[in-house]
């Protein structure tokens, strides 16, 4: 199977995010993530590890919109010149904010705190010196596993750093920049109708954002009850696309504990909707974080589960491309991605 990674990843590094209670913690969303999956897959005999190719950023420019774009790619060094040299408490480690527009308060400030507040939906996406490069390489490891596929591979995966599923039209947000899934999906869609399935812990709303008012891509999203859980404000049952993609987007939440055999009741629901839309390529946003010791959530799916949803997604025997999401029990890492991609082989 061709594997498509980067190293640029290693650039993105934040020291820390922000929790709820404002507490301050060591960022989970490490590049170890990375390579220690990277080192498991090179173990095998099967994983083909190929440097992705550079798409340029009219794929991107295709689903992010250009002002938060531009933000992202000035954002650090514009904070180098304006981050406050006077004020000893100002942690200049990183670009974060503290202030969020509510609701309806659309006026876009052109001081780069107000940007920051603008573009950003929490505190966990904090922007230093190589984010804006690392997200590029993410996105292009995602555009070459769909190019793989669209050349005939049954499946590929991109080892994406950092993951992209909350990243919205304009916005980041849950340590996401760029939406990897929904720029390989879109970039799909000119060859054929696309199905995206998000089985990562936390709902996808960067990718139901994207693919809301959408009838040509299938976005379905599997994850714990944003009324509990992060993010929160989407990703709900009800939410099933507006105007022209009016019932191309489900949302399946699931309560917390839920474990092997109830996930695969919902997952068969799922693919019960895509194999109806007919798709030419399924997109799979895949998170580790279901997993049943992951420290980020409270799904109890187990490793051997991880395979059995790896089994029932290649079922439709749909060209797939995998996108690395979320997954932050290291240590198990590697052993859940591989169970997932062995189905796929
Ligand atoms: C990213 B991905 C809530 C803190 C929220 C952000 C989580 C981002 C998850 N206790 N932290 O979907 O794995
Ligand atoms: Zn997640």
């Amino acid at each position: 199977m061709k594997i498509f990674y980067s190293d640029t990843h290693l650039g993105h590094a934040p020291e820390f995010e922000v929790f709820d209670g404002g507490v301050r913690v060591p960022n989970f969303e490490v590049p170890e993530r990375a390579t220690r999956i990277l080192a498991a897959l090179k173990q095998t005999d099967w994983a083909d590890v190929h440097a992705p190719a550079d798409f340029g950023l009219d794929p991107i420019r295709a689903v992010h919109e250009k002002g938060y774009l531009n933000f992202l790619a000035s954002a650090w060094t514009e904070w180098l010149a304006a981050r406050p040299e006077s004020d000893s408490a100002a942690d200049k480690s990183a670009l974060l904010p503290a202030t969020f527009p509510p609701a309806g308060w659309r006026h876009r400030p052109e001081g780069l705190l107000g940007r920051a507040g603008y573009y950003m939906m929490d505190l966990s996406a904090p922007i230093v010196a190589g984010t804006y490069k690392a997200a590029l390489a993410s996105a292009n490891c995602a555009l070459s596993a769909a190019e793989a596929v669209s050349k005939g591979e049954r499946a590929a995966f991109a080892l994406c750093r950092p993951p992209g599923h909350h990243a919205g039209k304009a916005n980041c947000g849950g340590y996401c920049y760029l939406n990897n899934a929904a720029i390989a999906a879109n970039w799909l869609s000119s060859k054929g109708r696309v199905a995206v399935l998000d089985i990562d812990y936390h709902a996808g709303n960067g990718t139901q954002d994207i693919f809301y008012e959408r009838a040509d891509v299938l976005s379905i999203s599997i994850h714990a009850d944003p009324d509990f859980e992060y993010p929160h404000f989407s990703g709900y049952a009800d939410e099933r696309g507006a105007g022209a993609g009016l019932g191309f987007h489900h949302n399946f939440p699931l309560p917390a504990g839920t474990g092997d055999a109830a996930y695969f009741a919902t997952l068969e629901i799922a693919l019960g909707h895509i194999r109806e839309f007919e798709p030419g390529y399924l997109v799979v946003s895949a998170g580790m974080d279901i997993y049943a010791d992951d420290p980020l959530g409270k799904i109890k799916v187990t490793t051997k589960g991880i395979g059995e949803i790896g089994k029932r997604i290649a079922s439709p025997g749909l060209p797939t491309t995998i996108i690395f999401e979320g997954g932050y029990n290291n240590d198990a890492l590697a052993r859940n991605v591989l169970a997932l991609l062995e189905a796929f082989k």
